[in-house]
């Protein structure tokens, strides 16, 4: 150890240069000395590693200040437990926050080496499904841009999202491996090791009353949370935030007694099993897993990151009473919603704070997001389980329980439908706890993420809690970062805007606005038009390499990308496709609008219906791309393993984005977003935050369709008979028709058999019931596309005005009105 006094008189050291030349000696010294190569026979992945390593050097320096400077001015931290990180390729954002693309480009020209091809080798970090994981993404980035003190804490998962790969048009899941190369981003800290515990008994202690509620717990099985940091640049590297993710290790690596006793294999398996824990994500959103290594993983990282936040709070300031005012913490849906028990657990048993006041300071401290409405999704766990696993934390739900609805009964007068509505337990059927219900009373915010959706979460799941506290619901409506969703993955549309308005969007995304005067100007016009080109023609060549399906970039790109799933309706962008291609061969004299029909997103493994759809759209594009009557005018491709990365190509490609799930079930989208700001159309339902983007881009440059949330509700609730509405639509029985009778899979006639009958039957996503509304709408867009300046203006417009879906707003918004917190 170093004194204290010797600390003051340490060396700084250098302050690193961003010159291109300095950077070109340092990655070759960090090619020699950190990784042990010479430069002559060093592998892509090795120059990739030595960029990563002389680029983090650049971050440290900030990191360092940006943490230090919290600590000396004692702001309020932020903490964002998530289980999902869905972050990407981190090396090109780095460096393009930090301004140093065109210095680490020229360097590693310098040397021979091609920034984009080394760039490109870096395996996307997967670790999330799907929107709520993007989020979470977006949202660090953001706040290290807006300068919110931040830890996003999640799960080091060793296999993030499986791989997708295409066998015969089905999906298969390959593992994934990020981290087969080392990961040059990431720092490992052992000294931030927590004990995580799971079974065993509780005993209470105290003999004087006060003290009763005071406890024990003995866990029977016991593991070590052990840290990895990775930094979180901001824009222009204003401060630099901490992701840190936990492992799991075993408490001994090895049991010495099982070992010497020869028992070689029951010696590992300790490790085994603590290390299992967080190999894998759970690759189901919106279907709980159910199972029991999910909750631990839930446990696992919500204790790990308490016992942290508390360590470094009392580090700092000695006393937990002051925690609400210098911690706020984020639950990212229910997944971290344990958390609420476990503080209370830490607070009571450990920190000696009575029930009431433990309470008071967990609620003040939380705040939770719900990111949907789907019941399937809403988390709740059998009871014998939950009390098996976490056996002091039953204790501490069911007191938090009696509280609750001690108060709704007697202050409130709720009947005993609202008490049953509001309890931490479902008791019909088996007995579960239900999570959002323990997130909810657990937090002084409980916000949506779209306005649509929150004004459906006080009506429908949380409407008799809203009754019970109706100050607690608020609505964030989500964002995205402007930083990866525009300046860097469309460059062509970033120096355009730039040449038109100057710099000002660049640090305020809703400057953007200028750009509305240049809608009607035809050479601005034309020369979006060419960007849009560009990144057709980039799409095009992918398509081309991977898949071998040759594609016109002057067709129309038309593009639907995101999880399978039967309530974002890709089988009702499949069915019209259908019908298109029906009309087409029909009516071969009149004028279509050539189109490229793009789908691709990954289906839960155990998703059954929804493996189905991607198999469908397989079939469907095999018949109709080959098919000489079409003479080309449409084209189907669903492009494999869609992540974060090809999504980045095939954002700013796109003419029209596909945002059609049943109204009242998107909770909000983000990939509308980036469709939006990058200059496509949209043609969507009035859901989630679509209902807003209309508001921005007005309703001459959107494409509306479509029943509205109310009018789902109020047909499934007269019992929606979709029998008589399909029989009505030539073009959609036809189209059915043809796919349960297998025009598409003459291999098996009866694949789709199910699928189709599922529409007949109930039609419970409403397929059927819009989609005439669908197919009018998507007529309408051709007779935009026809009068292509009109077009663009449009799409100008929306680029113009997307500039409030920045999730710097939200950031903002979230640190003003529930944390308290940043500048
Ligand atoms: C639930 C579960 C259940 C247990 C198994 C694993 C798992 C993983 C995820 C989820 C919930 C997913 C909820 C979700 O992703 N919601 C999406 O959140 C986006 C960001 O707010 C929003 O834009 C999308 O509309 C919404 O579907």
């Amino acid at each position: 150890m170093i004194s204290k006094s010797a600390l003051a008189d340490l060396p700084s050291p250098a302050p690193r240069s961003a010159d291109p030349d300095a950077l070109a000696a340092e990655i070759i010294e960090r090619l020699t000395y950190s990784i042990g190569k010479d430069a002559k026979v060093a592998k892509p992945h090795d120059w990739l590693t030595a960029t990563i390593l002389v680029i983090r050097d650049r971050v440290i320096d900030r990191w360092m200040e940006s943490t230090r400077q919290t600590y000396d001015t004692g702001g309020k931290r932020v903490y964002y437990l998530s289980l999902e990180f869905l972050i990407g390729r981190l090396t090109r954002d780095a460096v393009s926050n930090l301004g140093m693309l065109d210095e680490v480009r020229a360097a590693l020209g310098s040397l021979g080496v091609d920034f984009d091809a080394v760039t490109s080798l870096e395996p996307d970090a997967a670790l999330g499904n799907g929107g709520l994981g993007r989020l979470a993404a977006c949202f660090m980035e953001s706040m290290a841009t807006v300068d919110v003190p931040a830890f996003g804490y999640g799960i080091r998962y060793v296999h993030g999202l499986f791989r997708q790969q295409m066998s015969d048009g089905w999906q298969v899941e390959l593992p994934e491996t990020w981290l087969a190369n080392g990961n040059a981003w990431e720092f490992q800290r052992r000294e931030s090791a927590y004990e995580i515990g799971f079974g065993g008994s509780v005993d209470g202690i105290g003999a004087n009353p006060a003290e009763t509620q005071r406890c024990v717990w003995k866990p029977q099985e016991r593991m070590v949370a052990v840290a990895y940091d990775t930094p979180v640049v901001g824009w222009r590297a204003k401060r630099v935030n901490t992701l840190r993710l936990w492992t799991a290790q075993p408490i001994d690596p090895i049991l010495l007694d099982a070992f010497n006793a020869g028992d070689h294999i029951g010696a590992l398996r300790e490790s085994n099993k603590a290390e299992a824990l967080a190999r894998v994500l759970y690759p189901a959103d919106q279907t709980p897993a159910g199972q029991e290594l999910r909750l631990r993983q839930e446990y696992f990282f919500s204790s790990a990151s308490l016992q942290d936040i508390l360590r470094r709070h009392l580090q700092e300031y000695g006393d937990l009473r002051s925690l609400p005012d210098k911690v706020a913490i984020q639950l990212n849906d229910t997944h971290p919603a344990i958390s609420v028990a476990e503080l209370m657990r830490l607070l009571i048993d450990i920190h000696r704070f009575g029930f009431d006041a433990a309470w008071e300071i967990t609620r003040k401290t939380f705040s939770y997001t719900n990111h949907t409405l789907l019941p399937e999704a809403l988390e709740s766990w059998p009871v014998p389980l939950f009390e098996r696993l976490l056996p002091r934390h039953m204790q501490l739900v069911y007191a938090i329980n009696a509280k609750i609805l001690r108060n709704a009964r007697l202050e409130r007068g709720f009947d005993e439908d609202q008490i049953r509505s509001v309890s931490l337990i479902d008791e019909g059927g088996d007995r579960r706890v239900r999570m959002g219900n323990l997130a909810f009373v657990g937090s002084h915010s409980i916000n949506g993420v779209s306005a649509l959706h929150t004004d459906l979460m006080k009506q429908t799941v949380f409407s008799d809690l809203h009754g019970l506290y109706p100050d607690r619901i608020n609505n964030k409506t989500n964002g995205i970062t402007p930083r990866r969703w525009l300046m860097q993955c469309n460059p062509g549309l970033f120096s355009l805007i730039r040449d038109a308005i100057g710099d000002e969007f660049m640090d305020n995304t809703e400057a953007l606005s200028a750009l509305d005067a240049f809608a009607g100007d035809s050479e601005f016009c034309a020369r979006f038009a060419a960007v849009k080109r560009d990144n057709k023609v980039r799409l095009a060549n992918l398509v081309a390499r991977r898949m071998g399906i040759k594609l016109d970039p002057s067709a129309m790109f038309d593009i639907q990308i995101k999880r399978i799933h039967e309530y974002k309706r890709q089988l009702l962008n499949i069915i019209e496709a259908i019908a298109l291609y029906d009309q087409i061969r029909s009516h071969p004299e009149r004028d279509w609008v050539p189109r490229v029909k793009f789908l691709a997103g990954k289906a839960a493994p155990s998703y059954h219906n929804a493996k189905y759809i991607i198999k469908l759209a397989n079939d469907v594009a095999r018949v109709i791309n080959n098919d000489p009557a079409v003479r080309g005018l449409l084209k189907i491709a669903f492009l494999p393993n869609y992540n974060v990365s090809l999504a980045e190509i095939m954002v700013p490609a796109a003419d029209l984005s596909e945002q059609i799930s049943t109204a009242g079930m998107e909770a909000s989208g983000t990939g509308n977003m980036k469709f939006a700001l990058n200059g496509a159309l949209t043609i969507g339902t009035l859901d989630g935050a679509n209902v807003e983007i209309q508001e921005h881009v007005g309703k001459d440059n959107i494409i509306i369709f479509g029943m509205t949330a109310e009018e789902v509700a109020e047909r499934r609730e007269n019992g929606h008979e979709p029998r008589p509405i399909i029989e009505a639509s030539r073009e959609l029985s036809q189209a059915l028709t043809a796919i349960a009778s297998g025009v598409f899979s003459p291999d098996d006639r009866d694949r789709y058999a199910g699928l189709v009958a599922g529409l007949y039957d109930h039609d419970w996503f409403m397929v059927a019931a819009d989609f005439e509304a669908y197919a009018d709408a998507q007529r309408r867009v051709d007779a935009l596309w026809v009068d292509e300046e009109a077009w663009y203006s449009r799409t100008i417009l929306n680029t113009s005005r997307m500039g409030w879906f920045s999730s710097d707003r939200t950031i903002r918004q979230y640190a003003k009105e529930i944390w308290k917190a940043g500048p």
